[in-house]
């Protein structure tokens, strides 16, 4: 019996999460995944008592749904995705929907996109942000592709996904590839957001001696002003946070970073498009640089830079410095991402709504923060600006910074 409004494929975290949302917002979900064992032990433990059916096999998910059938993935990016598609298709009918949820490169998502119109299957390219905790009580979703399928699939995602207010972080994207660029770009900034962070930490701790205790101190205080965001919310919990000997744990964490690509897809678009989008650029080298850690201890021996740093002002002055460098370079950061989307939008023949963007961003996702809804007022006065450092707002903010932000600059580069 057709009794299920959507299936989902895909029982890692992302999926298994994602369905428990969908359960608790009414709506019936199918679970399947290719490993099938993990859809009895998905049922019997975390789904058990709610609503959610699963699949035997593929054909027994599709015999579930209702239609225009519903079809979800969240798989690892790549050929799964393209397996689970070839094998969808001879199940499915003409108006039937592909919904991919995964990382996927937003080429990908354009190819398939256009593969599948010709079969008559609607395509979308979603992304979704807000990691485990986002997928199971509200990610940010931005889905792409076949406008058609929108409708049909507008009241599960706005349903499920992230509130700010009364409004979810989610609305339909634009065509082919731009849910999943968009998605793209957010990882891009996040990973400029991270990075500034370490930036902030090193200073204050390298250049102003302050432990980690009082650096979580200062990251708590920061999100009570322009800079309120997860990420920052985090970091004052991480450097709290103590090992079982009592010493704080994130100084026992090897300082090398690697990563699963949507920064350094961000970084060659960028180059490609040719946008200077410098900041996530810069993060994206930050982290190759940390992953060559060997070389950098060699090195560190025969290159000794000035020596240890000697700060003699008044340190205080120098974390409000600091905030306002980091605030200003987030600035950057997101005016350089924004070119990014108006450049991939001219290029593509997409209608990008950029306010509807950032208000995506502002909640559920990782780089959610208070200041988004800055970005999102920008663009609700004027739909056309150009580049929001020519907002008033923005304008404002910057010139109030650039003092402080370029002391932090200065003395980071004498301090080597
Ligand atoms: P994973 O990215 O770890 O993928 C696990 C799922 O992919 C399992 O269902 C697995 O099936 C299936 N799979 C694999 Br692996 N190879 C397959 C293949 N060749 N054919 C068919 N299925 C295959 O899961 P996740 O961390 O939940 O992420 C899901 C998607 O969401 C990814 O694209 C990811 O990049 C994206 N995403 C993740 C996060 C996060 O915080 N984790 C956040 C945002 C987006 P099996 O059980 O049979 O091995």
């Amino acid at each position: 019996m057709a009794e299920a409004d959507i299936a989902l494929i895909g029982l890692a975290v992302m999926g298994q999460n994602l369905i428990l949302n969908m359960n608790d917002h009414g709506f019936v979900v199918c679970a399947f995944n290719r490993t099938v064992s993990k859809v009895d032990d998905f049922l019997a433990n975390e789904a058990k008592g709610t609503k959610i059916i699963g699949g035997k096999s593929l054909e027994d998910m599709v015999s579930k749904l209702k239609k225009p059938r519903r079809v979800m993935m969240l798989v690892k990016a790549g050929s799964a995705v393209d397996a689970f598609i070839d094998k969808l298709v001879p199940l499915l009918e003409k108006g039937d929907i592909i919904i991919d949820g995964g990382n996927s490169e937003y080429l990908d998502t354009t190819r398939r996109c256009k593969a599948l119109q010709e079969k008559g299957i609607l395509f979308v390219g979603s992304g979704v942000s807000g990691g485990e905790d986002g997928a199971r009580y509200g990610p940010s979703l931005m889905p792409g592709g076949a406008k058609e399928a929108w409708p049909h699939v507008k009241d599960i995602f706005q349903g499920i996904a992230a509130k700010v207010g009364n409004e979810p972080c989610c609305d339909w994207v634009g065509d082919e590839g731009a849910g999943h660029y968009v998605k793209m770009v957010h990882n891009g900034i996040e990973y400029g957001d991270m990075q500034l962070i370490c930036e902030a930490y090193h200073l204050m701790k390298d250049l102003l001696g302050m432990s980690c205790d009082e650096m979580a101190e200062v990251m708590a205080e920061w999100n009570k002003t322009e800079l309120d965001s997860f990420l920052i919310e985090i970091s004052a919990d991480i450097l709290k946070f103590k090992d079982t000997d009592g010493s704080p744990l994130v100084e026992k964490i090897r300082d090398t970073a690697g990563q699963k690509g949507t920064g350094k897809w961000t970084a060659i678009s960028a180059l490609d498009a040719g946008m200077p989008v410098t900041l996530i650029g810069e993060a994206v080298f930050a982290r190759c640089l940390s992953s060559i850690k060997d070389l950098r201890i060699e090195a560190s021996k025969v290159l000794p830079g000035p020596g240890p740093a000697k700060f003699e002002g008044d340190k205080k002055e120098m974390v409000e410095h600091i905030r306002k460098a980091l605030y200003a370079s987030k600035i950057v950061s997101y005016t350089q991402g924004f070119m990014l989307l108006r450049e991939a939008a001219k290029q593509f023949n997409w209608t990008l709504n950029y306010g509807g963007i950032a208000l995506m961003w502002r909640g559920g996702c990782i780089i959610r923060s208070r200041f988004l809804g800055n970005i999102k007022e920008a663009f609700d006065k004027n739909s056309e600006l150009s580049n929001l450092l020519l907002d008033d707002f923005f304008k404002g903010e910057i010139l109030k910074c650039q003092d402080s932000w370029r002391k932090v600059v200065s003395q980071a580069a004498l301090i080597g």
